[in-house]
């Protein structure tokens, strides 16, 4: 079985390693005049726009200064560029190739929001949706002031070409935060191997992984032009996507989504659940999302964090759920165990393998003040991810976290079939109807108390999404 070898130059920075980011600007954008938006691109913006390649010999290049514990800092401007299909249409013409189902119908479709159980476009931010989309910018940096001046360059570059439809900035938490997100919890610990890129830690005994318990994906999952996951087996090569053009080649689409989140709300949520259940706040907050809030996974320190194992790369990740009889060590419910459930899919870890996306995401807002009890002022995760299938991969994902049923067929211990529940975290149920999650409470080594959590609020809310197409670097000069 080779290697596949990816065409590190042509595919966008941000969609397989993610452009380094301590701030990140999400410039949506409309197409005011076509004809001088495509010359100014092809003569100004296509050779700022920052490679997955070069993205690599960045973050090397961090990794060793952060190693060394010294040095000066790297200075790092990203820029990508993605077009909705609007955008794609208003380039290429009406009669341009059709892509994905998904992103031809966008995320503000109203059969889409209803598939997803979004709120319908009308509640979103109204900024966001006063304008037609047709694009959008990524600019990334090191802090606010140079993504800003770098933004500011890139649109005065652009001139009347383009006017800017709603525009946002992300910026990584601070101080013992950094790297978690706004409700505490540590992101971005386990992300899809990629074979052909990432590297094997152990490839004699574990030549299907990355770093322990990182499996390994067939790129065509996330970029065109790819061998993809074979859907009869989790590590044989299967065939590659479908591809509509030849410029879709080393393309990717984008999942961009607004998520607002209630963060006072949450914790008083959890403090209140948790004096009902008699058991500590962290372990309730922690079995909600699968990890403690260090990143520890549940699967491995089921009743007490531990903050040695939460940093460490070898253990992290090294994990599955298929001999966690009765959900006792993490809920059925739990984020991380619904959104990609390993060797515990329905069909097995082949299934579970063509389900995976990228996630590339950056929190936004300030953080919560000491005297803020009710969410006073707008922050969140604006939430990004990458697939070559909106549909099998992230719709798929989103769908199963509001879907109370799944996983199915799960007993308990007395017999009698469980209803797992929502994701507590990101699960929606239709029409902002209750949620509720099994066995809050653990039952870890053997009880066999039963609880369960009633959520009547939603404390992450969508207020805005976009589906984008990422093309390869050199087809822009043809767009
Ligand atoms: Fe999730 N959280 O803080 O609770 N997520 N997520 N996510 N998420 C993960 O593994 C969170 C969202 C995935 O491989 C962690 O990096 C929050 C959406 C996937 O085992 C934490 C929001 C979708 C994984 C959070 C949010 C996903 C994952 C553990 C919204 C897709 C990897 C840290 C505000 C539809 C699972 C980590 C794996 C992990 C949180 C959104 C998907 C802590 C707060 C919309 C695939």
């Amino acid at each position: 079985m080779g290697h596949p070898i990816l065409d590190l130059g042509a595919i966008q920075g941000d969609v397989l390693d993610g452009l380094p980011k301590n701030v990140e600007n999400f410039i949506f954008f409309k197409i005011v005049n076509p004809t001088f938006f495509r010359e100014f691109v092809k003569q100004h913006v296509i050779a700022r726009i920052i490679s997955a390649q070069k993205t690599r010999e960045w973050k090397l290049a961090i990794a060793q200064r952060n190693a060394r514990g010294h040095g000066r800092a790297q200075s790092f401007q990203g820029l990508n560029l993605g077009f909705t299909k609007d955008g794609l249409t208003l380039l290429i013409g009406e009669g341009r190739p059709k892509l994905d189902g998904a992103f031809e119908k966008g995320a503000d479709h109203p059969d889409t929001t209803a598939a997803l159980h979004d709120p319908p476009k009308s509640h979103w931010l109204a900024r966001f949706v006063s304008e037609r989309i047709d694009g959008l910018f990524l600019v990334t940096g090191p802090d606010r002031p140079s993504v800003a001046l770098h933004s500011n360059q890139l649109l005065s570059i652009l001139g009347a070409s383009i006017k800017v439809a709603y525009s946002e900035m992300g910026s990584t938490r601070q101080g013992a935060e950094r790297g978690h997100e706004h409700f505490g919890f540590l992101d971005g610990v386990s992300q899809p191997g990629i074979r052909g890129l990432t590297p094997v830690s152990d490839p004699r005994r574990r030549p299907n992984e990355g770093l322990p318990g990182q499996d390994l994906i067939w790129p065509g999952e996330f970029v065109f032009g790819y061998p993809g996951q074979n859907p009869e087996h989790p590590t044989n090569e299967g065939p590659p996507p479908q591809m509509a053009a030849s410029w879709v080649r080393n393309g990717s689409f984008m999942v961009f989504r607004r998520l607002e989140q209630k963060v006072p709300e949450f914790r008083r949520y959890v403090r209140e659940q948790a004096a009902r259940l008699g058991m500590d706040p962290e372990l309730l907050a922690a079995r909600m999302v699968g990890r403690w809030k260090s990143g520890a996974p549940m699967e491995l320190a089921p009743r007490r964090d531990d903050r040695a194992l939460s940093r460490d790369q070898d253990r992290n990740n090294d994990f599955e759920y298929g001999d966690d009889r009765f959900q006792q060590k993490c809920p059925y419910a739990a984020h991380i165990r619904k959104v990609y459930p390993r060797d515990d899919a329905p069909g097995g870890e082949a299934q579970a393998q063509r389900h995976r996306i990228i996630r590339a995401g950056i929190p936004f807002g300030p953080d919560v003040g000491p005297d803020e009890t009710v969410t006073a002022r707008s922050r969140g995760l604006m939430f990004v991810c990458y697939q070559t299938s909106i549909e099998r991969q992230f719709e798929y994902i989103q769908r199963r976290a509001n879907d109370p049923g799944f996983v199915s067929g799960k007993q308990r211990p007395s017999g009698g079939m469980v209803m797992p529940g929502f994701d507590p975290i990101i699960g929606q149920a239709a029409g902002n109807g209750l949620r509720q999650m099994d066995e809050p409470f653990p039952n870890y080594p053997a009880g066999n108390r039963r609880t369960t959590l009633e959520i009547p609020d939603q404390f992450v809310k969508l207020t805005a999404a976009a589906y984008s197409s990422c093309r390869q670097l050199p087809h822009f000069a043809r767009c």
